[in-house]
């Protein structure tokens, strides 16, 4: 019997791997104004006014909202900049990250 011969090591090139996904997601707070909250959720992720409205609502009545599902790198640097965004004018609005499935 041949035993010399081993299965291939590596995956057929022509393989397309998709990168993982992170979810961005807003957090309620007591204090930041909701048509902040919405002035962000447009500036940084591009919604429209109705979307952003409906994003806002969801985070203040649930307690926490998914603003959108973006690789890794997009979505670490959107969270730094809308969390960076409330910040600078003395708000806690946080927006957080997580691996998506
Ligand atoms: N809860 C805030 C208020 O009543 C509004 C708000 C909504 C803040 C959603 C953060 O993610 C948030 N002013």
């Amino acid at each position: 019997m041949d035993t010399t011969r081993s299965r291939p090591k590596t995956k057929p090139a022509s393989k397309t791997e998709r990168p993982p996904l992170y979810k961005v997601i807003l957090l309620n707070d007591d204090f930041t104004p909701r048509d902040f909250v919405v002035s962000v959720l447009q500036a940084i992720f591009r919604m429209t006014e109705g979307e952003a409205l409906g994003v806002m609502l969801t985070a203040h009545r649930k307690g926490a909202c998914v603003v959108a599902v973006y690789t890794r790198e997009i979505a670490e640097t959107k969270a730094m900049q809308a969390t960076e965004k409330g910040r600078r004018q003395g708000y806690p609005l946080a927006f957080t990250t997580e691996r998506d499935a």
